[in-house]
C-alpha cells in the first residue's frame, strides 16, 4: 500500500459493480427497502430497523444467519464512535490477560480492531461463512458489532454468552461521526454541512441509526438480562476508568485477584488502553482498516463535551429535547460533560 493511496481514504462507496454482488433474495429485497439519501453519497436502506449501506446488507444478513455462538462468547456492540476502539481495547487485554506476557501486550502490534474483529464489518463482510475457529487464536472468542440488539442471531440472544454494550452521549457521538466522515470523503466532494446532517442524525438517518433505537434496545435488553448483557457509558469510563474495569473484569468471569490489583495490573491494562498510548502507538499511526480508512482516523480527541466547539445553540437546544422525549421514563441518562477529573 502507497502512501499516496494513504493519504486519500474512502469508503468503498456503493457502486453498480457492488449493487450487482449482492445475491438475488437481498437485490430483491432493497427494492422494497425505505431509502434515504445518507451522509456521503451511499444510499441508506432501513433494513431490520435501522439505516445501512447496501454493501452491509449481505454482511449483516450472512451474521444474521450463520453465526452460531458459544456460551463462552463475548460480544463487544455499539453505536459508531461510541468508543468501539477504547472498548475492544479493554475487552481485550481485561479477558486475555493470563495469555500473554506483561509487557508483551498484542496491542502493542496490533490494532484493537484486528484483535477484536468486526462481525458484519469485516468477518462477514466478503465471506458469508468465516472460519472462525482458525480465526480466533485465543481461549474465549471475542468479537464486536454494531448491530442492534432485536437484530442479533438468535444464538447470540439464546446462549449464554455475554453482551458488553458501550453507549455515549449523542452529542458527542454526532460531532465524532460527522467529523469522521467528512474527513474520509472524496477530494472532490463539498464538505458535509454540519446543518443538514444535523437534521439527519436526529431524525436517526445515519450508518447504524436510528441512535436513539440502538442505544434503548441494548438498554432495556440490559435490564431485562443484567447478568447477561453489561451496559457502559463512555463518560463513566472517562471518570473513573480503573472501578469500571474492575465492574468489566467481574462481568467476564474474571475478576481481578486481590495479587493482581497490588500489582497494578488494572492500572497497567487502564494505561495500555488509555487514548494516550493508543493514539501514539505506530501500529495505529499508520495502515488502514478493512474499509481502507486509516487506522489513525479512530483517534481524534477522545475527549467528554467536544460538542460544545461545533454545535450551535439551537442545535443544543434541539438534541437536548431529543434526549428528553426519547429517554423518559427509560431510567437511561447522560452525561454531557466533562468532570474535574477528566484527563
Ligand atoms: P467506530 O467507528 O469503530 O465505532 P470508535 O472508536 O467508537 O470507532 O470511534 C472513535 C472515537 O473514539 C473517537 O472519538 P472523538 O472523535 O470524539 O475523538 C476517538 O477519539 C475515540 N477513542 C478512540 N480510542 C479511544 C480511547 N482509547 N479512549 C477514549 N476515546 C477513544
Amino acid at each position: 500500500m502507497d502512501t499516496a493511496e494513504i493519504s486519500k481514504p474512502r469508503f468503498v462507496s456503493l457502486t453498480e459493480d457492488a449493487d450487482k454482488s449482492l445475491d438475488d433474495e437481498l437485490r430483491q429485497l432493497v427494492q422494497t427497502l425505505p431509502k434515504e439519501q445518507g451522509w456521503r453519497v451511499s444510499n441508506l436502506y432501513l433494513y431490520q430497523g435501522f439505516w445501512c449501506t447496501a454493501q452491509f446488507l449481505k454482511p449483516v444478513a450472512s451474521f444474521r444467519k450463520h453465526f452460531r455462538a458459544f456460551d463462552s462468547d463475548v460480544i463487544v456492540a455499539t453505536f459508531p464512535k461510541s468508543g468501539t476502539t477504547w472498548l475492544k481495547a479493554l475487552a481485550f487485554s481485561t479477558l486475555h490477560r493470563n495469555q500473554f506476557a506483561k509487557d508483551e501486550n498484542p496491542l502493542l502490534n496490533f490494532t484493537p480492531h484486528q484483535l477484536v474483529r468486526f462481525l458484519e464489518h469485516d468477518l462477514y463482510l466478503n465471506n458469508p461463512c468465516p472460519d472462525l475457529e482458525t480465526i480466533c487464536v485465543y481461549k474465549t472468542r471475542l468479537f464486536a458489532t454494531h448491530v442492534p440488539y432485536a437484530c442479533l442471531p438468535a444464538s447470540i440472544k439464546d446462549s449464554n454468552c455475554k453482551i458488553v454494550y458501550l453507549c455515549r452521549n449523542p452529542m458527542d457521538v454526532f460531532v465524532s461521526l460527522w467529523l469522521f466522515t467528512d474527513k474520509i470523503g472524496e477530494e472532490n466532494q463539498e464538505p458535509l454541512s454540519l446543518d443538514k446532517v444535523f437534521d439527519k442524525f436526529c431524525r436517526g438517518i445515519c450508518i447504524h441509526g436510528p441512535f436513539f433505537d440502538q442505544v434503548l434496545g441494548y438498554w432495556k435488553a440490559s435490564r431485562e438480562n443484567p447478568d447477561k448483557i453489561l451496559f457502559l457509558k463512555y463518560e463513566d469510563l472517562k471518570e473513573d476508568i480503573s472501578c469500571q474495569l474492575k465492574h468489566l473484569a467481574m462481568f467476564l468471569g474474571v475478576p481481578f485477584t486481590e495479587e493482581e490489583e497490588k500489582q497494578g495490573v488494572v492500572e497497567e491494562i487502564a494505561k495500555i488502553c488509555s487514548f494516550d498510548k493508543l493514539q501514539e502507538l505506530e501500529v495505529n499511526r499508520k495502515g488502514l482498516f478493512v474499509s481502507g480508512v486509516p487506522n489513525e482516523n479512530f483517534f481524534r480527541k477522545g475527549k467528554v463535551g467536544d460538542w460544545s466547539n461545533y454545535l450551535t445553540s439551537a442545535m443544543v437546544e434541539r438534541l437536548e429535547k431529543l434526549i428528553q422525549w426519547k429517554l423518559d421514563n427509560s431510567g437511561l441518562t447522560f452525561k454531557l460533560s466533562s468532570t474535574a477529573s477528566e484527563d
